[in-house]
Formats: structure tokens, C-alpha cells, sequence
């Protein structure tokens, strides 16, 4: 690595700023410090890097397998793995989230490349779920360890696209603990009823959203930014009215490791009971679908 290399901390919980490096030309070692980094702030940024999409693509593929959008289309470049997003008016991406949470392997790690972006506005905020969950008190972190969530594409228009997932899930590197429920996918605590996940879901995505836990970043055209979707989630600030293009990359081959072992039966009413039993449908299948693909795999 450069000797030139800076990293300027934006806050105290994560998220910094590095300069001295062209990640048009890294190598093996030069990954390898990145991925330090991203260890020690979650999120990095990197600012007046202007790559191109093969560049953009052969960064992601430095860090591992890269998946594109499973379900959104990709007007613009029509390259299988980038990811696009544009809009001039916000509403992108405004929710809370960690990205891919709805499949069973959800993105590791995404690198975002800003093509265009409003002088004024169009922020993006990260917050750091492991700090979100070791700030808990001591009952509801004991509460959240062993729950697991049902997440879904249904921001896609595709609920059937879902996975369930450890509600507290230890980072595969550094074995800290992390809150991995978001606003955006996640639609169900699978060992709570309808109305006590829903009271759960939103009191924990309304703790991670708190500024202490966060970072707020403004763009500038030609910035990329990497980070970690094992203990961080992201949200666009919906306040521009100007031309806003991304591009992304996203690493893929990851299984989130359950915090501690399951301790409770998951909430299932098979028979409808009355008006909130349609909320347990969903559940049901997914949980019928995950028992048939486990039986399946051990006959294999
Ligand atoms: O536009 C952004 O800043 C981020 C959008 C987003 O959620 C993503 O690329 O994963
Ligand atoms: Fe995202």
C-alpha cells in the first residue's frame, strides 16, 4: 500500500475517507488493506476515482464472486452486474436496509461508484448494527439473540422471493454481533406473533436509525464508496431535485451465522383463527419451503 495513503475517520462509530490509492490498479495486497479497513470503519469512501464500468466491475471482482440485481431491471448500462439507479426527484432508495437481505445469501459487501449527483442533497446515511446492538439493554439483546426474521422482495414487487435469516447474526471476520433486521426487507419475525413482530421490527429499525449510530455522507461525481452488509444498513436521503445516477457492484457469498442458537419454536397457526391469520401465510411457506429443501439436501 502507498505510503500516501490517508484515512480521515467521519465519525466515531464508522465511516472514513481514504485518499493515496488508484482503485483502478490495486493488487492483492492493496485488497487485502481494504479489506482491513472496511473491518475496522464498515464504510469507506473514496473520493475523485472517475471509473469506468469495467473498472467498477473488476474492482468488485477483487473482493469476490458479484452478483447483479436480482429483480430490478438495468435500463441504462445494460451490464449483467451493475446495478443502476437513477432518479431526479429522490425516492431511492429511502428506506433502511442492508442490501439482498431477501435472498438466503445475502450481499457481503457493495461498491458503489457516483456517476452524477445533485451539488446540494441526495446524501447517503450508513449505520453501524453492531454498535446498534451492543447498545441495547441487557433483556433485549437477550431477547433479539436466538429470534430469527422472514425478509422479502416485496419493495420489488416479488414477496415470494424471501429467506429467513438470525435476527442477531456474529460477523464472519471479527465475531462481533450485529442487529440484521431492516425496514426495507424485513417483513416478519418468524417466533412472534403478526402484531408483537411488528412492534419489534419497527422499535429496532427506529434504534439503528438513531445519529449516534450513523454516518452521513455527501457525494461528490466520481467518489466510490465500499462497505460491509454484515454490520451496517444504508438509506438515501430523499431531498434532491436534480439528475442522481449510481452504479453498483455487489459481492455476493455470504450466509449470515446466527448470534446464538435458536431457542423458541417459530409462531405458526396452520388454521385460520381469525382476520390477522392471513399474516401467518407467508410465513408458513417459507418455513414449509425451507423444512422441504433440508430434507432434500440430506437425501442428496
Ligand atoms: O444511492 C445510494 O446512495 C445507495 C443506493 C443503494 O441503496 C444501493 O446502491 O445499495
Ligand atoms: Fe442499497
Amino acid at each position: 500500500m502507498s505510503h500516501d495513503l490517508s484515512v480521515n475517520r467521519l465519525t466515531t462509530t464508522l465511516g472514513a475517507e481514504i485518499r493515496g490509492i488508484d482503485l483502478c490498479r490495486i493488487g492483492a495486497g492493496q485488497v487485502d488493506r481494504i479489506n482491513e479497513l472496511l473491518l475496522e470503519h464498515m464504510v469507506l469512501f473514496f473520493p475523485d476515482q472517475h471509473l469506468d464500468i469495467d473498472a467498477h466491475v473488476a474492482l468488485g471482482k477483487q473482493f469476490g464472486p458479484l452478483d447483479a440485481h436480482p429483480n430490478l431491471e438495468n435500463p441504462f448500462t445494460r451490464h449483467p452486474q451493475i446495478f443502476e439507479l437513477a432518479a431526479s426527484h429522490g425516492g431511492v432508495a429511502d428506506e433502511w436496509h442492508s442490501d439482498i437481505s431477501f435472498n438466503a445469501e445475502p450481499s457481503v459487501m457493495s461498491i458503489l461508484n457516483m456517476i452524477e449527483c445533485p451539488d446540494v442533497g441526495g446524501d447517503t446515511m450508513w449505520a453501524n448494527t453492531s454498535a446498534a446492538y451492543d447498545a441495547l439493554s441487557a433483556p433485549i439483546r437477550d431477547l433479539c439473540d436466538g429470534l430469527s426474521a422472514l425478509h422479502d422482495a416485496t419493495p420489488h414487487g416479488q414477496p415470494e422471493v424471501n429467506a429467513i435469516h438470525p435476527v442477531v447474526r456474529s460477523h464472519p471476520l471479527t465475531r462481533c454481533k450485529a442487529l440484521f433486521v431492516n425496514q426495507h426487507f424485513t417483513r416478519r419475525i418468524v417466533e412472534l406473533s403478526h402484531e408483537e413482530s411488528t412492534l419489534l421490527l419497527d422499535y429496532l429499525a427506529r434504534w439503528i436509525a438513531q445519529p449516534r449510530f450513523c454516518v452521513r455522507y455527501h457525494w461528490r461525481k466520481g467518489t466510490i464508496a465500499i462497505w460491509d452488509n454484515r454490520c451496517t444498513q444504508h438509506f438515501v436521503v430523499s431531498d434532491f431535485d436534480s439528475q442522481r445516477v449510481i452504479q453498483r457492484v455487489t459481492v455476493m457469498g455470504d450466509t449470515p451465522e446466527a448470534a446464538a442458537a435458536p431457542r423458541w419454536e417459530p409462531y405458526t397457526r396452520q388454521e385460520v383463527v381469525g382476520a390477522t391469520s392471513r399474516y401467518d401465510q407467508q410465513l408458513n411457506a417459507a418455513l414449509e419451503r425451507d423444512v422441504m429443501t433440508l430434507e432434500s439436501n440430506r437425501k442428496k
